[in-house]
């Protein structure tokens, strides 16, 4: 049985990459549809951003994109990335744009490119390299000669670099859209275009949120999402956009912020890793295929839409030869109950019921009847491993940072100098240095305060450190010092942690200690300004000069004399990766915040700050009524994130380099990996549900229970939990209900048992 389906996979397989040779198409659009070599269409899109995975990870993606029903794949162009340095391109790796454009095609779907030159996209300073905001009178994003002069000069090379590879539509390549009227948000059934000539797009369905460092993770329901979608298409809709399909990971120092997480995980139909989640997944597939099955009645007219009672709207696309029907119920805590037809539907509050034909309901937004799984990670010491991982991270070593000025680059001036223009967001980190003398303060109550623009200080004094404080746009700080008769030095190193991405003028935000810096209650009584004192800046860190994240350069310190909590630390060891295909992460818990690198490459900046938010998590939440980022949260008292993902491909099996630079210190000897599967699955179906959609038209009736292992090398090894009744709970935390029927387990178990008995 599994041989002949395996057959019929490949079968598919093939057609599909001989599909994409005739690709070559007439794109054009009218009020209600986007026609495609003279087929109107409706679309349905993910957004996948290349830079947040790898090429690797691309084909993987991007079929899984297919599989769960997506016909298009959006991404931005990611300016900063392509153009680190004005006039130097740079297009290699996960910057390969033609690449990532060809993998879409290879897999036979469409591509939509948001050239920006702004994304937002929670990415540094919203896509623009930092050398824009240096040009003599340049003004983003509005009327203004140089700027419209560099975004015209980078937009023409990135069109010019898709017509070359003939990656247009027209061309015969996957992009049938790029700048377009749109609609971005939670919802989009009220937007209207800004021409009654163009179809109705929604280009940012935001699928979940992004994560913060110290504020919860928020999720969305996949009830809510399926119902904005079933909402768009029963108003009109003709292409919708999740963002994000695939968020990833914002590697390296691609963070917008400030404060951005590395992780871009977003609750994502895929998540961080690339595993499918569920049910999100798997029940926006149905409702895709349910959306697909309305499609030519859906491009053949215009809606018409009634209310027969409050909260409840039914919308009917018919023509001599097709009819399609949305019925909702927008209320937010009843059941409902609509005639349509001359037959009677019973609608679950906040839920969209889709009806191809107008007479079967194949779908109800409400109703998940795709199973669910559970993905977790595994720390290999957990594992009955041949030796624990922690034996195969060996060898720390260790340098140093010096505190205070150490490069050559360094300068002064009788004045604060504001940090970005300084470093050009070169580096997160920027030295000021002050030294002064006393004669006679040593038994004051002195306080040193500092103001800063952010976005996180570490205060040393006579090279201890004395304060770590965080903030955004603001740091107003007192730290209690303690100065010595003759000499005192005040180090301070200012970090930047992703820059600002969005706002009125968000390029002119700046950042660092910018002043007022003054002592406070000195022995005398008075208070000193230091702002004008004679400070030495440096931009970067000694470690950056010495290229100490390749981890082969430098004076390495032995294990022996390992530190532990010890501000400006750079670490670096060897280790084994983890065996198997699964994905890979690294649990930093131990250590605090700073930059890592696999290998010299950058798996971004890490932080083990910790969520604050304690009341307002929950596992489950109600999809009902209108959401908005704060409405489900989880990851409450636990650090915002401690896992960081390590692309597979930039390991080696064994003799990989890790590398970190801890700010403000921690014990590497605690940093353990971990792999990421699907460990458990969950299904469960209603004797009210429709059939699932798939079984629809091949004439099964009634409900279908149905559970698959998600990798082929997988077998189910036990069953935890089987309810008949009215069992409560989510996927990993069932318990039974009021009502259960006694032995339902033994009887799936014996089930399960014939089943491997017959299959082994
Ligand atoms: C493309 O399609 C439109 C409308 O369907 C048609 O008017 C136009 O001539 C076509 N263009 C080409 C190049 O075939
Ligand atoms: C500062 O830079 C100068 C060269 O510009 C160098 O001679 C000096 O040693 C540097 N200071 C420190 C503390 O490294
Ligand atoms: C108080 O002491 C500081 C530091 O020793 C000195 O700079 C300042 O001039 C003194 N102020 C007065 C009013 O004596
Ligand atoms: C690694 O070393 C190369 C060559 O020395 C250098 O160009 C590169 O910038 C270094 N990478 C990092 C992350 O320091
Ligand atoms: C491990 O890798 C480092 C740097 O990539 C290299 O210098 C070293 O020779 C390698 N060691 C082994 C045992 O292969
Ligand atoms: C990703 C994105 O564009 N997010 C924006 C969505 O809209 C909300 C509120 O309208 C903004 O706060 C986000 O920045």
């Amino acid at each position: 049985m599994r041989g002949t389906q395996n057959v019929v996979l490949l079968l598919l397989w093939f057609l599909s990459v001989y599909a994409i040779t005739s690709f070559c198409a007439n794109v054009t659009y009218d009020s209600r549809a986007l026609v495609i070599d003279g087929k109107r269409r409706v679309l349905i899109s993910g957004a996948i951003h290349y830079p947040r995975s790898t090429p690797e990870m691309w084909p993987d993606l991007i079929q899984k994109s297919k599989d769960g029903g997506l016909d298009t794949i959006e991404t931005y162009v990611f300016w900063n990335l392509h153009e680190p340095v004005q006039g130097q391109y740079n297009f290699e790796g996960r910057t390969d744009l033609v690449k990532f454009a060809k993998t879409v095609a290879a897999k036979g779907l469409y591509l939509i490119l948001r050239i920006g030159p702004y994304v937002c996209a929670e990415w540094n300073y919203g896509g623009f390299p930092f050398w824009l905001h240096l040009i003599p009178g340049i003004k983003f994003r509005t009327d203004n000669e140089p700027f419209k002069a560099e975004m015209q000069r980078f937009t023409t090379k990135i069109v010019d670099m898709m017509k070359q590879e003939n990656l247009f539509a027209s061309q015969g390549g996957p992009i049938i859209l790029a700048q377009i009227n749109t609609c971005n948000g939670f919802y989009c059934d009220q937007f209207t275009p800004n021409s009654n000539t163009k179809p109705k797009f929604w280009t940012e369905n935001w699928s979940g949120w992004y994560f913060t460092y110290g504020n919860a993770a928020p999720f969305r329901p996949a009830e809510d999402i399926a119902f904005a979608v079933a909402r768009f298409y029963q108003r009109g809709g003709t292409l919708q956009n999740y963002y994000m399909y695939h968020g990833g990971t914002n590697f390296g120092r691609t963070t917008g912020g400030p404060f951005i997480s590395t992780s871009y995980d977003y609750d994502a139909a895929l998540d961080e890793y690339g595993i499918i989640r569920q049910p999100k997944w798997g029940h926006l597939k149905d409702v895709h295929k349910a959306i697909k099955l309305c499609e030519e009645a859906l491009v053949a007219t215009d809606p018409t839409i009634t209310s027969p009672a409050p909260n409840i709207e039914v919308a009917v696309y018919k023509t001599e030869d097709v009819c399609a029907a949305f019925l909702a119920n927008i209320g937010v805590t009843s059941e409902a109950t609509v005639n349509f037809e001359g037959s009677t539907y019973h609608l679950p509050a906040w839920s969209v019921s889709i009806l191809p034909g107008c007479k079967n309901v194949v779908l109800n937004t409400a109703q998940i009847n795709s199973e669910s799984w559970i993905a977790s990670f595994t720390t290999e010491s957990s594992k009955e491993a041949v030796g624990s991982l922690e034996d195969s991270i060996t060898g720390w070593r260790w340098i140093d940072e010096p505190i205070g000025i150490s490069k050559n680059n360094n300068f002064s001036k009788y004045r604060l100098v504001e940090q970005l223009t300084t470093t050009g967001d070169t580096t997160d980190y920027f030295w000021y240095s002050l030294s002064i003398d006393f004669e006679d303060d040593t038994s004051a109550q002195t306080v040193l305060h500092i103001q800063s623009l952010g976005h996180t200080l570490h205060a040393f004094i006579n090279g201890k450190l004395a304060r770590t404080e965080t903030g955004n746009a603001k740091i107003d700080v007192d730290i209690p010092v303690k100065l010595v008769t003759g000499k005192n030095t005040i180090d301070l190193l200012s970090v930047t942690v992703g820059l600002q991405n969005y706002g009125a003028f968000f390029e002119e935000t700046g950042a660092g200690i910018t002043g007022p810096v003054t002592l406070k209650g000195l022995k005398n009584g008075s208070t000193i300004d230091l702002s004008s004192r004679k400070w030495t800046f440096q931009v970067g860190l000694k470690g950056e000069e010495l290229s100490l994240p390749n981890g082969s350069y430098g004076q390495w310190k032995p294990h022996s004399t390992l530190p532990k909590n010890q501000p400006l630390t750079w670490y670096k060891a060897n280790f084994v990766a983890p065996s198997g295909t699964n994905p890979v992460a690294i649990d930093f818990t131990g250590m605090w915040k700073g930059e890592a690198w696999v290998n010299g490459q950058s798996i971004g900046r890490y932080w083990l700050k910790e969520v604050r938010t304690h009341g307002g998590c929950t596992d489950s939440c109600d999809y009902r009524g209108a959401y908005n980022s704060p409405k489900c949260l989880k990851n409450c008292g636990k650090p915002s994130q401690a896992l960081y993902h390590v692309p597979r491909s930039w390991l080696q099996p064994d003799n990989n380099t890790l590398v970190l630079f801890e700010e403000s210190g921690g014990n590497p000897t605690w940093i353990t990996f971990a792999t990421k599967q699907i460990g458990s699955l969950c299904s469960s179906v209603s004797e009210s549900h429709p059939p699932p959609v798939d079984k629809w038209k091949s004439g099964t009736v009634g409900p279908v229970l149905s559970l698959q292992c998600p990798y082929p090398n997988q077998v189910i090894s036990s069953i935890k939990f089987a309810s008949f009744g009215t069992p409560r709970g989510t996927c990993g935390n069932f318990e039974h209900g009021d009502c259960s029927s006694d032995g339902v387990l033994s009887i799936v178990q014996k089930v399960l048992s014939s089943f491997l008995f017959l299959t082994s």
